[in-house]
């Protein structure tokens, strides 16, 4: 039997019959309503807002919640659901990390049951939709280090700052936003709306265009003790909740990567140069045969993880090494395949411009490549070198 060059190793008979149908689903979904519009939307630099409700009635929004109108299913169905969302294209896979990870995740793990049950139903179905303020314009590597800050008066908390680089920030109704208080750093939700507190596009990006990224800014803000999430205090709730991200993006970026081989392998199967196909050529080959080995890896990789993070025993620095791998990966095939279609591989239509350019980003935001491999090493050595 031929092997598959996406499924080198066979992994889809070890996927359980809810993980094969949740892949096809979202997989069908991406083929028919994404792909033909991306390239447009990507050039015009618009986020395709109207397929939205059609990732919430398919359960895409917080799918691995239990309860709050939410999927629940296993992690390694999530991650296939990023993997096929990403094929498409980074900037649909980001709205879903963010609404689903970055936003719904917190509100389950650090809210209150009243906030719970405002906002995750609502969020579940699209109706609400989340963004998550954590960067700021003088360094996104150290949050420890952030100047947004909220002061307690009385029942109430006054947050002043701005936040730098967030996406869906100018179409989120409700922002997570992280500040510094006398007592560590604490977690707020941030109602469009709410007096002092404003956000603006961020424009002329050359990568994830067709998603929004925004500036952030509160001014003398007050926020309700009741927006405050109860339980996260500490720098490490953020970054739980960036773990969960980051787990997402290590299975998305393997989609990229499957969409930049396939239109690699099959333009040079066509492509006829020095009276034969290019696949005929040995160097073609080779460089065809490595783009699968790394998908490979990367496949065994997050399959792996996804089995750990299932049986509540992955480590986040787990995470950190398949996301500096599967980022590093995705962005060296999208660039290679961007090189095998020629010049023909600078277009619009031909989707390992546009992956790569969007990895760019990929490999920058939710810790970049430096950080990961510094998590890492530490790990390792037992000392922090950041
Ligand atoms: P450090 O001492 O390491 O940690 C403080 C506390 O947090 C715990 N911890 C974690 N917990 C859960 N998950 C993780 N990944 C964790 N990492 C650390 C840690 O155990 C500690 O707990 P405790 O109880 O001892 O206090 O803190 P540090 O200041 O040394 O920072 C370490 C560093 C550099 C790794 C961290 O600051 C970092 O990860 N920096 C990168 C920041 C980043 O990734 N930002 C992403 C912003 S969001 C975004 O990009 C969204 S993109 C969305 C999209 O469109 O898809
Ligand atoms: P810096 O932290 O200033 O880093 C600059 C360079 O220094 C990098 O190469 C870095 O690797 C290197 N560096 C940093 N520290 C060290 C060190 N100790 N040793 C050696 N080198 C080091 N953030 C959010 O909070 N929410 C979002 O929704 C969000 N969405 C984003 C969407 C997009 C499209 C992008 C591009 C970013 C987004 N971010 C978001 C921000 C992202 O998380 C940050 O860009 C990222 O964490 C890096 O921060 P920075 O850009 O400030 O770079």
């Amino acid at each position: 039997m031929a092997l598959e060059a996406t499924d080198f190793y066979r992994l889809q008979s070890s996927l359980n019959s809810d993980e094969r149908q949740i892949q096809e689903l979202v997989g069908r979904w991406v083929d028919e309503r994404v792909l033909p519009i991306i390239a447009d939307c990507f050039e015009a630099g618009r986020f395709p807002r109207d397929l939205v409700p059609e990732m919430a009635e398919m359960g895409l929004f917080g799918p691995t919640i239990q309860g709050y109108g939410c999927a629940g299913l296993n992690n390694v169905a999530y991650g296939l659901i990023m993997q096929e969302l990403e094929r498409g294209d980074s900037g649909v896979r980001s709205f879903a990390s963010v609404q689903s990870g970055l936003c719904m995740y917190p509100i389950l793990s650090y809210g209150s049951e009243e906030q719970r049950n405002r906002y995750l139903p609502k969020m579940a179905k699209g109706e609400l939709i989340g963004c998550f303020g954590l960067t700021e314009p003088d360094g996104g590597s150290d949050p420890g280090n952030m100047k947004t800050r909220a002061v307690q008066d009385g029942d109430k908390w006054i947050l002043d700052g701005a936040k730098m680089w967030i996406t869906n920030g100018d179409i989120a109704d409700v922002a997570v936003v992280w500040a510094t208080t006398s007592e560590g750093i604490m977690g707020f939700l941030v109602d469009r709306g709410t007096n002092g507190f404003t956000t603006r596009e961020i424009k002329h990006k050359f990568s994830l265009r067709a998603s929004i990224t925004s500036e952030l800014f509160f001014e003398r803000c007050i926020i309700p003790d009741s927006q405050r999430l109860p339980t996260a205090r500490g720098l490490g709730a953020p970054l739980s909740c960036l773990t969960q991200a980051r787990y997402g993006i290590c299975w998305g970026a393997i989609g990229a990567a499957i969409a930049c081989y396939r239109e690699a392998f099959q333009f040079t199967s066509l492509r006829q140069l020095f009276g034969a196909p290019l696949t005929h050529k040995q160097a073609v080959q080779i460089r065809l045969a490595d783009m699968v080995r790394q998908i490979t890896l990367a496949q065994l990789m997050v399959l792996q993880l996804g089995r750990l993070k299932d049986a509540g025993e992955m480590h986040h620095a787990q995470v950190s090494l398949a996301k500096w791998n599967n980022c590093r990966m995705a962005l060296d095939i999208a660039r290679d395949a961007r090189d095998l279609l020629g010049a023909g591989g600078i277009v619009a239509e031909c989707c390992p411009i546009r992956h790569a350019l969007n990895l760019e980003s990929v490999i920058t935001y939710e810790g970049t490549e430096t950080i990961h491999q510094l998590i890492v090493g530490r790990e390792l050595t037992g000392v922090s070198a950041f």
